[in-house]
């Protein structure tokens, strides 16, 4: 039998600057959960992302920063690049949207979908500001939201409410770039996509999905149920893809390219084109051709729940309008807000930790846990830094590291650090097999549902599991009068660490390789473990030296949690 396919995408990060932790906890960090168990588990695995360079955000960006927009692109490129990798983020190709795989594919799709008369070329009235020069598109205007009254709401979207909007709807509008309200409307041409001819087909596209979780299918059905509309896929504006007909740029859109969220989405394709032009022996079409064998492969999509108008709606309208074989979205797994103190992440007022920030604090993988352990998943969660300080220290400190250093200095001190021989397993032993077996199969059913949460859970609830058996079987006090059944312990004790190591791995992946090479055991790590607890607890050979590694997690301290409340923002406090 072959190994089963896995194409995964996580949200393609924008460009403008490095992401927040809600950013990581919604998108990129489950993918990368999910990626590491499924590969562990055998799986052929592609990991994919990119950043997502064109539009409005990116223009601004780099104007702000006083750079062109391509070496802004570049540059923050590179250094999303490397934070992704300091948080061990396994992406097997991180690409760029503004790559020329990702020009010619757009281009395509733009030309398939007006062959099949799904793109009209329609006069639009656009904001066009009279002291900067131009029209607004977007996020080049801000006002207050028609529907929530919030202000300011960008041109595109907005932020508190989550509704698409359109520039010319923002109430008291202004511009982004210089603030002024000198704006009058304009006649400028625009290509619009008819979703309006594809409402069916992509309604049945969903009715079809009934396993997607409960938070994607209402947003895809609100915004069915509202009724599709055409949407506008070409902005004026310079930086983006130009728009082209017939392979030459088309007359009148000279100075116009695609509106970022039509490129952005067929950048996961271009994307994997990318990888595949890379390097030899590798085959794109094999994961999105369902011609060329992409229909044994199982695509799964990560996003936060604002972008999942766009994968529901406006990219099955682009796929399936092609009447291209493009293989499709099977499990559309979406997020809730990571807030800060049931606020907002705030770049403009220092609220929240950023992902560079965050590094300097503590190593990755403790923000790795306490991220997929308060995801959120089932509802918006909030972060604190009383609740981050009381998680990491019960769990990763007291809980995991604990048990991995008290019984790898027992078998220092009393079995000259080697995995010893001797006794043979009792009801004890056999009740732990039996409580491993259990929670192994639930943990492994979680995590193949993207259940982060409950994964987190059922991994927690083995590593107590492991400390009750410590507690209880006491090898401290065995070892005075049954060095047999000393070792029995001490055997099972070390089993446990390899297995923690194990099962740790997607979360933790730098603390599990140290825990498991402790052990001698760093190749199964590669390796999801069975169902079966027995086996699990007796997988190490006797005889192999061990090694207790240094401290895995040092607790926080209440000075730190001061000190980062001072520099990061903590609760409101009142003005
Ligand atoms: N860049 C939006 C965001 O960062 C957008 C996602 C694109 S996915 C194709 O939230
Ligand atoms: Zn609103």
């Amino acid at each position: 039998m072959s190994r089963p396919r896995i194409l995964i995408t996580s949200a393609l990060p924008y460009i403008n600057g490095i992401k927040h932790l809600g950013n990581l906890a919604g998108s990129m960090l489950p993918a990368d959960v999910y990626a590491r168990f499924e590969r562990a588990r055998g799986a052929e695995v592609l990991y994919i992302c990119a950043t997502d360079e064109h539009g409005t955000p990116a223009e601004l960006a780099a104007a702000a920063a006083g750079q062109d927009v391509r070496t802004y692109c570049d540059e923050q490129h590179q250094l999303q690049k490397d934070i992704g990798q300091a948080f061990h983020l396994s992406f097997d190709w991180f690409g760029r949207s503004s790559s020329p795989e990702n020009r010619a594919l757009t281009q395509h799709f733009a030309e398939v979908l007006e062959n099949n008369g799904l793109i009209e070329e329609r006069t639009d009235q656009m904001i066009y500001s009279i002291d900067d020069g131009r029209f607004l598109p977007d996020r080049y205007v801000e006002g207050t939201c028609p529907v929530c009254s919030f202000r300011p709401a960008r041109g595109d979207q907005c932020d508190n409410c989550g509704s698409l909007l359109d520039p010319t709807e923002l109430i008291e509008p202004y511009s982004a770039v210089s603030k002024s309200t000198n704006l009058e409307v304009r006649d400028t041409r625009h290509l619009y996509v008819l979703q309006t001819k594809l409402q069916d087909r992509i309604r049945a596209f969903i009715d079809s999905k009934a396993d997607f979780p409960a938070l994607t299918r209402s947003i895809a059905y609100k915004h069915l149920d509202e009724g599709l509309i055409d949407r506008g896929i070409t902005r004026d504006l310079a930086w983006g893809v130009p728009v082209t007909r017939h392979g030459a740029p088309r007359p009148g859109f000279e100075t116009k390219v695609f509106y970022v969220w039509f490129d952005a989405p067929i950048e996961y394709i271009a994307a994997t084109q990318e990888w595949a032009n890379a390097a030899s022996g590798r085959d794109w079409a094999r994961w999105w051709r369902t011609d060329q064998g992409a229909d044994d492969v199982r695509y799964v999509q990560v996003m936060g729940k604002d972008n999942v108008a766009f994968h529901t709606v406006s990219f099955p309208a682009t796929l399936i309008g092609s009447e291209e074989p493009w293989k499709r979205v099977d499990m559309l797994k979406s997020f809730n807000w990571l807030n800060w103190y049931g606020g907002k992440f705030s770049t403009s007022n220092r609220r929240g930790v950023f992902m560079d920030a965050a590094l300097e604090l503590l190593p990755a993988d403790v923000w790795r846990w306490y991220l997929c352990a308060q995801s959120p998943e089932s509802g918006d969660s909030a972060f604190t830094w009383e609740a981050f300080q009381n998680l990491v220290n019960k769990d990763l400190a007291d809980v995991l590291g604990n048990f991995v250093n008290r019984i790898l200095k027992f078998t220092e001190t009393r079995f000259d650090g080697v995995i010893p021989e001797g006794g043979a397993p009792g009801p004890l032993e056999d009740k732990l097999a039996a409580d491993v077996s259990e929670r192994l199969a639930e943990m492994t059913t979680a995590m193949a549902g993207l259940e982060l949460r409950r994964s987190a859970q059922a991994l927690r609830s083995i590593w107590v599991l492991g400390n009750e058996y410590l507690t209880e079987a006491a090898p401290w006090t065995a070892i005075k009068t049954d060095r047999d059944r000393a070792a029995v312990v001490v055997r099972t004790g070390l089993n446990l660490v390899t297995l923690f190591a194990r099962l740790s791995a997607p979360f933790i992946p730098s603390t599990a390789s140290v825990i498991a090479h402790a052990v001698g055991d760093g190749e199964g790590l590669a390796v999801w473990p069975s169902m079966d607890g027995a086996m699990e607890l007796d997988r190490l050979p006797v005889g192999r030296p061990v090694k207790a590694p240094d401290v895995l997690f040092r607790k926080i301290e209440d000075a730190q949690v001061a000190e980062w409340t001072e520099r990061f923002g903590g609760a409101p406090t009142a003005a």
